[in-house]
Parts: structure tokens; C-alpha cells; sequence
């Protein structure tokens, strides 16, 4: 029986290519499909086809090669965004999971790292995998943050729950890891899993008036700050910490603003928790992944076009050459660096001559760590946050298993 498979991609964009599935003749539908027919949903299967000419299979291969290995940019859509390299899908095409190949294929490139920021690339993973590495980052590695705050005195004008909100969002310094969590109902809270501060602040008018009206001249501590917060140990603290390890991580962030006579009277206890709790409790500002951007010329761009499709993309991508006779010619030097804006395909004279595509299994990450934990920490964290989801998921399947026979 011959059955032909709607492909919902095609190279030249001008025809939908249709792919004779388990057979060695492929065909290509020289008409646009919707001329033809009503174009219904893809994937469907039709027994007739018409207008199809002969492709060789070699042509192919390389199509399914794209497919399957990366994600298409258009002018109108994005295309093949699904990964579609499962076993059975392909002809020819062995896709089991193997842990083998796995090993062979995976790799983590790290890009730049300095003391908040971290850029490394994840090649060989599905976009799932990824995605779980990414909201773990997010919402699932532990840090400390306030979370019970005690007014004693507050005659600013910053509303007490304002005051309250305000201070649960400071990262504070201090290693998660040397915590624990702590148990439901416990008011008190023990050195084993608190943390407290205090913050005292009175504004008052500095003695010397001077010509000015400038509020930093006329009064003292009328800025309160994260540099007001004092660290006050609890039980046995003082001899496990060193002094200045236990602090908000910046100390100009801005709390309240006073004026002469206002003051500031508050206890803080700051308890471990994770961000799908709280976003306070994220050790993360972003936790983000992009996919590796792949450029291809499909022609030679010179002279005034070469320098407009320079402007199409970010700063870098492509670089223009001196050829010979002084003209010049457009050369793609780093896709890295592309934002993929697509802007190339708003111009008639230019959308022809690339090609926009991103590899579906190389991810680029970026994590921007608050800056209480360093990223590469945060990275393994996460890690082991996973591993232990799976250990869990394992136990629990096995368990199951168990009682079912
Ligand atoms: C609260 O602060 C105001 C202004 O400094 C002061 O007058 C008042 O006595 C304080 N109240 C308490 C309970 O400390
Ligand atoms: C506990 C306390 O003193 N709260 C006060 C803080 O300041 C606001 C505004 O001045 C008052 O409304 C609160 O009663």
C-alpha cells in the first residue's frame, strides 16, 4: 500500500514535500498544497497523491538530518520546534536511548564565569532535561531569606507590611547548606535553622545647618539601608560564624527613607526555604536558556546588500570581507552572537539569501546568581536536586512494583 506522509517543512518553502515513508522513492509535490486541497492538520496520512516529483534519496537523508537536529526559522513561523528523534519515526535512523551514545554525544562547555554570573553550554540533552535544570534553578535550590519580622517601632511612612515585604526580598550571605529547614509550627526557631537581625534606626538633624537643602547634609541616617542590619547570633553562632559571613550580600540596597524624629525599631528572622515556596527564596535573578543559533549563506552577498543584512543581525554575526576588486562580500562569522530577530526576512532583496536555524540540543544557558551562593554551586545544586527526584521517583516505582505482584 503506498502511503504518503505530509512533511510540514520544505526547503525552498514553495512546495510541501511529501515523504514516502518506508519505501526508497521519495516525492516532492510540485504544487502548493493548499491549491490542491483544503491543507489539513500535519501528520496526516493521504493514500493519492498528485503533482509529486521524483527526489533522490540522498536529498533525503539531509532533509531528515535538518528535521530532526534542528529548529527552523522562518519569515511567517518557527518550524520543527518538536524533536521528533525518537525511535521508530525515521526510516534508517536508530534513535534509541542508549547511555552509550549518550555519554559519546553530551558535553558542558563552560563560556564565562565570574563570581555572579555564569555562561555555559549543554549539548546533547533533550529541551525536557533542560527545562527541568532551569526551574530548578528558579524555584527548587534553598537559600535563606526573611521571613518573620517583628515591629517594635515604626514611625516612618512606609506601611509595616510594606516594611515587611521590603525586607523579605533582601538576599541575604549565608550558606543554605549550613541550615536546616525549619519545622512547621515552631515559632521560636533554633541556631540550627534562624538566623536573626536587627535593625535600629533613629534619622536626626546633623547639628551644623548649613546652606542647603540638600537631605544629606541636613540629617543623619535618613537613608535606611541593608547596611543598618545588624546580625544578631543565636546560641552558638557567634563561634560558627565568622564575623561579616552573615550579611545581606549588598549593603546600598534601600530599605525606608526618614526624616528627623522617625525611627526604625524591628527583629528579623531569616528561615531556609525554596522558590516555588516563595520567590524571595529563588538564589537566582534569572535562570535562563537560549538555543545555538545557526546562520547559513545561501548566496554571495556583496557590495551595499552585504552591509544591509549586516544590519539585520546583532553586532558580530557577520563580518564583511574585502574580495577582489575592492567589492565586498558578506561572511558569517559567529551565529553565536544572534539574538535570531528574524529581521533579514522583512526584506524582499535579502530573505532568500540565509538561512536561520538553531540546533535543537545545544543549549546556552545563563545563570545570574543574587549572589548568595556562586552560579557553579548553584549549577550542582540544581544537579543533585534532580538526581534526587529521581531516586525519589525510583523508590517509589519500585515500591509499586513491589506491592502489585
Ligand atoms: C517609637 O518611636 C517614636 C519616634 O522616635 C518615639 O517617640 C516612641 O516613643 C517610640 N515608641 C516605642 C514603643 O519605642
Ligand atoms: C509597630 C508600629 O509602631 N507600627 C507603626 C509603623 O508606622 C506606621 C505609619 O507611621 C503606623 O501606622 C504603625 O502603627
Amino acid at each position: 500500500m503506498a502511503v504518503f506522509v505530509l512533511w510540514p517543512f520544505h526547503p525552498l518553502d514553495v512546495m510541501a514535500v511529501w515523504l514516502l515513508r518506508s519505501a526508497s522513492e521519495f516525492y516532492v509535490a510540485t504544487k502548493r498544497l493548499d491549491d490542491l486541497f483544503k491543507l489539513p492538520a500535519h501528520g496526516a496520512v493521504y493514500k493519492h497523491a498528485c503533482c509529486l516529483e521524483k527526489i533522490p534519496k540522498s536529498d533525503m537523508t539531509d532533509l531528515i538530518d535538518d528535521v530532526r537536529r534542528k529548529v527552523t526559522l522562518r519569515e511567517h513561523a518557527v518550524e520543527n520546534t518538536h524533536s521528533s528523534d525518537f525511535p521508530g519515526n525515521y526510516e534508517d535512523y536508530d534513535d534509541s536511548w542508549s547511555q552509550k551514545k549518550f555519554e559519546k554525544k553530551f558535553r558542558i562547555d563552560m563560556v564565562k564565569m565570574s563570581h555572579d554570573e555564569l555562561e555555559f553550554d549543554m549539548v546533547g540533552v533533550d529541551a525536557s532535561i533542560a527545562n527541568a535544570f532551569r526551574r530548578i534553578l528558579l524555584s527548587e535550590v534553598p537559600t535563606m531569606a526573611i521571613e518573620k519580622v517583628f515591629i517594635y517601632n515604626n514611625t516612618s511612612i512606609i506601611q509595616d507590611e510594606v516594611l515587611a515585604h521590603r525586607l523579605g526580598l533582601i538576599p541575604i550571605k549565608a550558606d543554605p547548606r549550613l541550615f536546616e529547614y525549619r519545622q512547621e509550627g515552631d515559632t521560636e526557631g533554633t541556631a540550627g535553622d534562624t538566623l536573626e537581625f536587627q535593625l535600629k534606626v533613629k534619622c536626626t538633624k546633623c547639628s551644623k545647618v548649613a546652606d542647603t537643602t540638600d537631605p544629606d547634609d541636613l540629617y543623619k541616617d535618613h537613608k535606611v539601608t541593608t547596611k543598618h542590619l545588624k546580625w544578631v547570633p543565636i546560641g552558638n553562632q557567634a563561634e560558627i560564624f565568622k564575623e561579616g559571613e552573615i550579611r545581606p550580600v549588598h549593603d546600598d540596597i534601600l530599605i525606608a527613607k526618614l526624616r528627623p524624629g522617625q525611627e526604625l525599631d524591628i527583629r528579623m528572622h531569616c528561615v531556609k526555604g525554596i522558590g516555588k515556596d516563595h520567590a524571595k527564596f529563588s538564589p537566582v535573578a534569572t535562570a535562563s536558556y537560549r538555543l545555538l543559533p545557526e546562520i547559513t549563506l545561501l548566496q554571495t552577498v556583496e557590495g551595499s546588500l552585504a552591509e544591509k543584512l549586516q544590519k539585520c543581525f546583532s553586532p558580530g554575526v557577520i563580518e564583511i570581507d574585502r574580495v577582489k576588486g575592492g567589492r565586498k562580500k558578506a561572511r558569517v562569522a559567529n551565529s553565536r552572537k544572534d539574538t535570531c530577530s528574524r529581521e533579514v526576512f522583512r526584506h524582499e532583496d535579502l530573505k532568500d539569501t540565509v538561512k536561520l536555524e538553531r540546533i535543537r540540543d545545544h543549549f546556552i544557558f545563563c545563570v545570574e546568581s543574587t549572589g548568595v551562593l556562586t552560579p557553579d554551586v548553584l549549577v550542582c545544586k540544581a544537579v543533585q536536586v534532580l538526581m534526587k527526584k529521581c531516586r525519589t521517583f525510583l523508590t517509589e516505582l519500585k515500591e509499586n512494583t513491589d506491592k502489585s505482584k
